[in-house]
């Protein structure tokens, strides 16, 4: 953390305190922290200072400003360096440049001078270059005190009334929340977009809501049921932002979830005509200059073959494409489909062919399982070939050998690609999903649906005989570790998929054996990347297979509990979101949609109301109903996200760019503030304080620990937004569907009806 003193330091993370090297860069060397100090090799062979540079951009300069600068430094031989603050692009203007003779022992400089510069864009940095031999230099406490107190960012919140910006179902409950100091009940309205008053009543105060640190009411307004545009919620002289109330309401956003997936495609250029202003080159197919992905080599000592590893989604804001996060998300985009064959409540053909703008629409094959296919090929490609060692595994990742800058388009990515070793995590994500993709395009390509069940049957394999072979945390240079040390959950999910595709005992003897068999699948967060037994067992309890009928009620049982304490947090959170105050971490958005997503499996399994109406109210979180009074998803909402880290989506960076398409959803609050920009935006600079975890995010395209896009979390919006729509118009249920009629002992007809149900005998019409 960050403990700087005067409130006009301008030099963020100077002390390099537990932050390392957060808010610096280097040019011509590695940037490196040790021992909470800077501590940069210098290369030898350099001609002049600026060869090599130390420092850090963004920092604000006034004109006619007495400034004061201190740094700590040593250097390995004595050196004389220069320390300058400067424009930090061209001219490169420097308002103050000083030559420094550095001994071998730590010395405290101190220099001040009046600043004629005026900019947002001043540098503080030190040129180290224009020696022959390599030496290592020292940097710490480094400060530059001056002007205006640092602009603490506050960010737009108003108008205090707090509502879904997209809307609510004519027949789902209606909640928001107001902040405010009153203590007592404030009287509320809620007028259309003509104007007109139609529902009134009082709010309930809720007090201090401690994820946001604000006092703060709620309302119910379900009472509203009358479809319309334009609505708003009045309380207290405050007018909340537009909502609509339609059956509708969550259609676009059903079909914009998974148009994300087309844009995020790798090896493949992105049409215009099917994408507007999103249209490029293909990325990483073998073109300069690109390295990747048709011809990649293993990691040095991993093995001497090299794999066409082209296709898939790339992961996130970068174009790193990992098997163990495109496991959830295409199983999510499988589950998503699945749940249509199997709930009651669902729209027939939103999924289907042609409800995406894809090349494949009109291959009469749902537009979803076509996109998911996309990845699926990927997945299967990454697998280890016969013959080669750890064959059948699955190799944990492909990614740029080291971090590209912002923006990139893919094919513009010069950075070679490598494959890192196989894991047991990704074999069994490849098990996984492959198996449940061999049941669900059994009926539409059954040759693939047979490659699909043998990969997984040889992955599956791989995986027993290789049960602990981990990606290294520390993997992280040019894309992210998707790291994990317990495996148990994949072995469980990937046993779950084979023996639902299967029925074969083996699989049910090895579910058996499981600590997850009876143990909590869900935990408090839900299924996510790193913990998956939640994947299993939801389709365990709802997917038709051989599991014994006893063993299906205990698996529906058991998301019924995790359902249970979930709607427990929405009900006692002023805001109707899933996370107690300390639940916000990176991806917080994900969190809530798949503990959404467990909700609205129970409501599918059980058809009771409250787990329905808790999805549709965590919903409203991350539309809007928030202490940000913002949408996390682009393009919805009066105020949205859109400036996503992403570097195909960087307009924030370039006006070329676009911005992230409708749809892509934000990280989310997150009080790690794990990227520089967050913190030097969110941490009070006088004493390291973060703001409460609501507070703990940015739009902004560099915050990429609070504001990235990923897969996995658009796939989590994806099945969640399609379990919504489908609450709206839908077939179903038929209640005749549940009627069971068979045949008595007693030369009886014994009729079973659906709860509330009663049967009228019409005598039968004469005959003619
Ligand atoms: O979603 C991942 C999150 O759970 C981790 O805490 C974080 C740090 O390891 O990484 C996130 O995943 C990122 C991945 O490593 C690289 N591509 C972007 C992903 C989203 O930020």
């Amino acid at each position: 953390m960050v403990m700087v003193k005067e409130p006009s330091e301008k030099v963020f993370n100077g002390t390099f305190d537990g932050s390392g090297t957060a808010g610096w860069f280097s040019a011509g060397t590695d940037l490196t922290a040790a021992d909470e100090r800077l501590r940069i090799q210098v290369p030898g062979g350099t001609h002049v200072p600026y060869d090599v540079i130390v420092g850090q951009n963004d920092i604000l300069l006034e004109p006619n400003t007495p400034y004061s600068i201190s740094f700590t430094a040593s250097a390995s031989r004595p050196v004389t360096i220069k320390a300058q603050v400067q424009l930090s692009d061209s001219p490169y203007t420097a308002t103050w440049s000083q030559d420094v003779g550095l001994g071998t022992n730590p010395q405290q400089y101190h220099f001040s001078f009046t600043g004629n510069l005026d900019t947002k864009r001043g540098q503080v940095s030190f040129q180290l270059g224009g020696s022959g031999e390599p030496w290592v230099f020292t940097l710490d406490e480094v400060s530059l005190v001056g002007g205006k107190p640092y602009d603490r960012y506050i960010p737009e919140t108003k108008p205090p009334v707090r509502v879904s910006q997209v809307g609510y179902l004519p027949a789902a409950p209606k909640h928001a929340t107001v902040v405010t100091d009153a203590p007592d009940p404030l009287s509320w309205q809620v007028v259309t977009g003509a104007g007109q008053a139609v529902a009134s009543g009082s709010s309930t105060p809720r007090g201090l809501d401690a994820s946001s640190g604000e006092k703060v009411h709620t309302i119910d307004f379900s009472t509203v049921t009358e479809p319309g545009t334009g609505y708003t919620l009045r309380v207290g002289g405050q007018e909340s932002f537009p909502f609509d109330i339609a059956e509708s309401v969550y259609d676009r956003l059903r079909r914009d979830a998974l148009q994300f997936f087309y844009a995020q495609r790798s090896g493949i250029a992105i049409d215009n005509a099917l994408a507007p202003g999103y249209a490029r080159a293909a990325g990483h197919v073998g073109v300069p200059p690109n390295l990747g992905d048709t011809d990649v080599p293993c990691q040095p000592g991993t093995g001497d073959y090299r794999l066409d590893v082209r296709g898939g989604w790339y992961d996130a804001g970068d174009h790193g494409k990992y098997v163990v996060n495109g496991g959830i998300a295409t199983a999510q985009l499988l589950g998503q489909f699945e749940r249509t064959t199997t709930a009651k409540v669902v729209t027939k053909g939103a999924l289907g062919d042609g409800t995406l703008d894809i090349p494949e629409r009109g291959n009469k094959v749902p537009d979803i399982l076509d996109e998911a296919r996309w990845e699926l090929e990927f997945l299967l490609r990454m697998q280890v070939p016969a013959g080669k060692p750890n064959a059948g595994m699955a190799h944990h990742k492909v990614h740029d050998q080291a971090w590209t800058g912002l923006p990139c388009l893919p094919d513009q990515d010069p950075q070679p690609r490598q494959l890192h070793p196989p894991s047991t995590a990704a074999t069994l994500n490849l098990a996984a999903t492959a198996a449940q993709a061999a049941r669900l395009y059994r009926s539409f390509d059954s040759a693939f649906a047979d490659r699909c069940l043998a990969a997984a049957r040889t992955a599956w394999q791989a995986a027993r005989d290789h049960q602990s072979m981990y990606a290294r945390p520390d993997d992280s240079n040019g894309g992210g570790p998707y790291d994990d040390t317990d495996v148990r959950d994949e072995f469980y999910w990937a046993a779950a998929e084979l023996f639902i595709t299967t029925g074969e005992q083996p699989f049910l003897d090895f579910l058996r054996g499981s600590p997850f068999w009876t143990g909590d699948a869900f935990g408090n967060s839900g299924p996510d990347w790193k913990s998956v037994a939640g994947l299993g067992r939801i389709d365990l309890a709802t997917v038709p297979s051989k599991l014994p009928d006893n063993d299906r009620d205990a698996a529906r049982a058991s998301v019924r509990a995790a359902a249970d304490r979930y709607l427990k947090i929405i009900q006692d959170q002023a805001y109707g979101v899933p996370l107690g105050e300390n639940d916000y971490t990176w991806g917080a958005n994900s969190v809530i949609l798949n503990k959404l997503m467990v909700i609205g499996v129970a409501f599918d399994i059980t058809d009771d109301q409250r787990y329905r109406d808790g999805v549709l109210e965590g919903l409203g979180f991350i539309l809007g109903r928030n202490a940000l009074n913002r949408s996390y998803v682009t393009g919805y909402g009066s105020r949205c996200s859109k400036n996503q880290h992403s570097r195909i989506y960087a307009h924030q960076l370039d006006p070329r760019f676009p911005q992230p398409p409708a749809g892509s959803i934000a990280g989310g609050p997150n009080p790690g503030l794990e990227d520089p920009k967050a913190k030097k935006m969110l941490l009070d600079p006088s004493t390291g304080e973060r703001p409460k975890p609501q507070f703990c995010y940015v739009d902004d395209i560099e915050s990429w620990s609070t504001n990235e896009v990923a897969i996995n979390w658009n796939s989590a919006l994806s099945w969640v937004a399609s379990f919504a729509a489908d609450q709206g118009r839908h077939d179903g249920p038929n209640p005749l569907d549940e009627v069971k009629i068979s045949m008595g002992a007693n030369r009886q007809v014994d009729v079973v009806l659906p709860a509330g149900w009663s049967i009228v005998v019409h005598s039968a019409a004469p005959a003619r």
